[in-house]
C-alpha cells in the first residue's frame, strides 16, 4: 500500500494533493545532487518524512508542467456512462462498486488467449506517475497525475502475432452493477481500439488510479487507457478484455455518432465536432478558455505516427 491508511496520518488537514506533493518533492530531491540543500528548505512535515520510499515517483519528460487539478475535480468531475451521464454520477453511483475480483481476458491474434487475474497482470509491473493534460471532446480540460504504466511493457507478455495490426479494449459488461448499462446509451461494452503503434507509444498508459495510487472506480480502476494526445473518450475505463486484431476495430462512440468520433480521435484543434468548435477548450477550475493545442500539445512525440494521413478524415 501506498499511502497509510487515513487515521494514520498525522494531521486531518493533509490533502491528497499535499500528500502527492510532498512525496514528489521528496523524491525528486532526494534523487538530486542538491539534495541536503534542498531538503533544508522544502516544506516537509513529519509526515512527508515517513513516505514509503522507492516509488517511482520520478518526473518523467513528459510530465505536464502545468498546475494540476485537484483530487476533488479529477475524481467527481468525469464521464462513465456505466454509472450515469451527469459529471458527478460516477463518484455518486460508483461507491458500492467493488472491482473485485478481476479479470483480464487476453484473445485474437495472439500466441495463446489468456485470462489473467487482475494481480497476475500487474506482477512485476513498475507504476510510474505521469502528470498528463487530457482533454475531452466536449471542451473541457484538466491535469491529472495518473498512476500507472506503458501499455508497452505489457503488450509483449501477452505474445501477439505480427499479423496484429490493432488492439481493442472492452470495459466489464455488468447491467446489475453498472446501472447505466440498463439503458441504451451506448452499445454496451464500452468498446475502444488504438493502432499497434499508437499502442506501443511510449505515451500510452494503462493507468490503476490517480494521485500516487491505486483507484478510484470512477476513474477507470482497476485498470484504464491513457491516451494523453487523443480525446478522452478514447481512455477506456474498467477494461476486462484485450483483442489483438489486424481488422481496424469500431468503437462505442464510433458505432454511435460516425461523424462525430472517429477511430483516430487525435486532439485537434482545426477538425471541428459536427455540433461545436474544438478550438479552445476551458481547463476545470479556470474561467477563461484557453486555445487547444494539436495532438493536445503531444505534437513533438507523436505527429510522425501520422504523417502522411489525412488529419481531416482521419479524424
Ligand atoms: N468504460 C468507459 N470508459 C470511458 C467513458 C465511459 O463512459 N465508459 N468515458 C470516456 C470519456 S468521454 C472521458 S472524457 C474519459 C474521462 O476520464 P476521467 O473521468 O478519468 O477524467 O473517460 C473515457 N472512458
Ligand atoms: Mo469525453
Amino acid at each position: 500500500m501506498l499511502f497509510r491508511k487515513h487515521s494514520d496520518i498525522c494531521s486531518s488537514e493533509i490533502t491528497p494533493e499535499k500528500l502527492y506533493e510532498n512525496r514528489r518533492q521528496f523524491l525528486i530531491s532526494a534523487s538530486s545532487a542538491l539534495a541536503a540543500s534542498c531538503l533544508a528548505t522544502l516544506p516537509l512535515s513529519a509526515c512527508a518524512a515517513t513516505v514509503p520510499q522507492g516509488v517511482a515517483l520520478q518526473p518523467s519528460k513528459y510530465d505536464s508542467k502545468e498546475r494540476m487539478n485537484s483530487y476533488s475535480d479529477v475524481t467527481t468531475y468525469n464521464n462513465y456512462y456505466e454509472f450515469g451521464s451527469d459529471k458527478s454520477d460516477p463518484s455518486r453511483n460508483s461507491r458500492l462498486f467493488a472491482p473485485t475480483p478481476w479479470t483480464v481476458d487476453v484473445g485474437g491474434l495472439v500466441k495463446k488467449p489468456a485470462k489473467f487475474a487482475i494481480d497476475d497482470l500487474l506482477r512485476g509491473v513498475t507504476m510510474e506517475d505521469r502528470i498528463y493534460r487530457m482533454r475531452c471532446v466536449e471542451g473541457w480540460s484538466m491535469v491529472i497525475p495518473w498512476h500507472g504504466f506503458p501499455l508497452a511493457t505489457l503488450i509483449p507478455r501477452l505474445e501477439p502475432l505480427p499479423s496484429a495490426k490493432f488492439v481493442e479494449f472492452k470495459t466489464l459488461l455488468d447491467p446489475n452493477r453498472m446501472p447505466g448499462q440498463r439503458r441504451s446509451v451506448l452499445n454496451w461494452p464500452y468498446t475502444e481500439g488504438l493502432r499497434m503503434d499508437e499502442a506501443m507509444h511510449e505515451l500510452t498508459l494503462l493507468a490503476v488510479g490517480v494521485y500516487g495510487k491505486g483507484g478510484p472506480v470512477q476513474n477507470g480502476a482497476p485498470l484504464r487507457l491513457v491516451v494523453p494526445w487523443k480525446y478522452g473518450f478514447k481512455g477506456i475505463k474498467g477494461i476486462v478484455r484485450i483483442n489483438f486484431t489486424d481488422r481496424m476495430p469500431v468503437s462505442s462512440w464510433m458505432e454511435s455518432y460516425p461523424s462525430a468520433y472517429g477511430f483516430y480521435a487525435n486532439v485537434n484543434p482545426a477538425v471541428n465536432h459536427p455540433q461545436w468548435s474544438q478550438a479552445n477548450e476551458r481547463r476545470l477550475g479556470e474561467f477563461f478558455r484557453r486555445r487547444t493545442l494539436i495532438f493536445n500539445g503531444y505534437g513533438e512525440y507523436v505527429a510522425g505516427m501520422y504523417s502522411g494521413l489525412d488529419l481531416r478524415k482521419n479524424y
